[in-house]
């Protein structure tokens, strides 16, 4: 401890780097991005808090301009909309599927599919025609005529929703190597109650609402970084290929790498948000200024300025960029260390990629120059035709999903109250979403469905502590 005292003194002097920090890694806090046991899976935003609270606190290093801010966001996404006329939050609708954000990314977690007789809260649908072009043309889907690109479930009072959507699942077991039997239920999708017909042919993509902390980091990702683990031909032969996704950026008027939604589907958090708007809760910005309703009977006017102005969608847009990434628990643990392994021998960290470093994110200094560990390469990758939902958005395939992030994964249990995982909450618990991987990673399923208890055991609960 004295030495490293001397030490930390001759740092601020000279600023000479010592090597006495790896012993005592809290020592003073001088080098911040010093992280021996890789617990610190936000870097500097990392907080230490396992509680239900654990997905809903500001960034620790946020200055007070900063919090303040975030804060306000935090009140915009919690604010509850209402029909206009109103004083307070008007303009939902008059179609949409929630009234709130947070009502779907409920404390700023992860939402899961309805329950026997329970009504959609925190899952929509997404929705297009089948493209007469070929895939790889990576245009946007096309929409609907009488639904536009999203189902939406709900109406102001006296307006036709435009239906609902029946679940139905049906179970089927494997069987490990070692003889342990799995069910895994897969779901079936059936829209129903419609106002109006709909087309044979419609693309449907069933989606949960994803967890929205830790995202500024993810938007901070220099471009060549993620660039780098694209193998779209599979030169290294891992079986693994891993591409980018190139989407339509409504500001810049151009393609640009998509990052967000579970298809990469969105370039940046500023219009993930204002899509949420738009979409989810049939509010217009500056960005979408005509209703999600215009063309369709349920549209009656357009109000003239934004229902949400650029602040609200600044605040909202900085609070996503800015919540805090919980730390990893039980890091030294010895069954979590050997799921560690694992997770590396199953070929799990060839997609969820444990650790990047981030750039600058222009105005989130928290954010910016930051050793994380995401687990996630930000790409598309081909899951195989059990998980596809065999709607193309821009480059993305059929059966292509972006890899998600696992950080905090193990405490959705304790925040949301469920382990129902994968885009559309189908796996019940980490072992069955491992067991409906596929395509690109068949070999990771395979490599699971062949270790012994133990090892299967240490898997999870290497999982439990990100
Ligand atoms: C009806 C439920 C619902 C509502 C309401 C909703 N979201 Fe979402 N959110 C989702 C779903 C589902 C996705 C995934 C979308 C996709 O893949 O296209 C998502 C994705 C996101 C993402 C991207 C996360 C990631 O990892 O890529 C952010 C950020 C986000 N929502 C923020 C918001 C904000 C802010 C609001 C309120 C303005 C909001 N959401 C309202 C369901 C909802
Ligand atoms: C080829 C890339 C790839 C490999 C290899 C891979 N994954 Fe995944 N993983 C994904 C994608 C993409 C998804 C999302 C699939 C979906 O939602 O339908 C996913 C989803 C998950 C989820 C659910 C996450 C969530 O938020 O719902 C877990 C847990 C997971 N993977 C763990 C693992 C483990 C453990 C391994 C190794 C045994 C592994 N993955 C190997 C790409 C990969
Ligand atoms: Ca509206
Ligand atoms: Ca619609
Ligand atoms: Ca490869």
């Amino acid at each position: 401890m004295k030495n490293c005292l001397i030490g930390f003194i001759l740092i601020s002097l000279v600023s000479v780097i010592i090597g006495c920090k790896s012993d005592s890694p809290s020592i003073i806090g001088i080098d911040k991005s010093f992280d021996p046991t890789g617990a610190l899976s936000g870097g500097d935003t990392t907080i230490f808090d396992a509680s239900s609270h654990a997905f809903s606190i500001p960034a620790p290093n946020l200055s007070a301009v900063a919090l303040e801010k975030h804060l306000d966001g935090d009140v915009e996404f919690e604010a509850v909309f209402v029909t206009a006329p109103a004083e307070v939050n008007p303009g939902l609708g008059p179609i949409y599927n929630n009234i709130s954000c947070v009502n779907c990314h409920s404390r700023d977690g992860r939402g899961r599919p309805p329950g026997v007789n329970e009504k959609f809260v925190s899952m929509l649908f997404r929705l297009s025609l089948p493209s007469p072009e070929s895939e790889a043309a990576g245009k946007s889907p096309i929409p609907v005529p009488g639904y536009g690109t999203q189902l939406n479930n709900r109406a102001i009072y006296g307006t036709p929703a435009e239906g609902t959507v029946k679940i139905e699942y049906t179970e089927q077991a494997l069987t490990a190597e070692d003889g342990t039997r799995i069910h895994l239920r897969y779901p079936n999708y059936t829209i129903t109650d419609t106002y109006k017909p709909l087309p044979d042919v419609v693309e449907v993509s069933p989606r949960v609402a994803p967890v929205v902390f830790g995202l500024g980091l993810l938007e901070a990702i220099p471009e060549e970084t993620i660039l780098t683990f694209a193998d779209e031909s599979d030169v290294d032969g891992d079986g693994i290929s891993g591409k980018p996704n190139y989407v339509w950026d409504v500001v810049e008027k151009r393609y640009t790498l998509g990052r967000f939604g579970l298809k990469a589907n969105q370039p940046n958090l500023l219009q993930q948000v204002a899509s949420a708007y738009h979409d989810d809760m049939g509010l217009t910005t500056s960005l979408f200024l005509l209703e999600n309703s215009f063309g369709q009977p349920q549209h009656t006017k357009n109000s003239t300025t934004p229902e949400i102005s650029d602040e609200i969608l600044d605040v909202v847009t900085f609070y996503v960029q800015t919540l805090s990434v919980p730390a990893r628990r039980n890091v030294d643990d010895p069954q979590v260390m050997h799921g560690e392994q694992l997770f590396a021998q199953a070929q799990c960290a060839n997609c969820h990629i444990p650790t990047l470093r981030t750039g600058i994110l222009p105005g989130v200094p928290s954010v910016s120059n930051q050793t994380i560990h995401p687990y996630t390469d930000m790409l598309l990758h081909d899951m195989g035709p059990d998980l596809a939902d065999n709607r193309p958005d821009f480059h993305a395939s059929g059966s292509e999903w972006r890899t998600p992030p696992l950080w905090g994964i193990g405490l959705v249990q304790t925040v949301n109250g469920h382990t129902n995982f994968l885009h559309d909450g189908r796996a019940r618990n980490l072992m069955e979403a491992i067991l409906w991987h596929g395509g690109e990673a068949e070999k990771s399923r395979e490599i699971t469905l062949q270790m012994s208890k133990t090892e299967r055991d240490a898997l999870i609960a290497f999982l439990e502590s990100l």
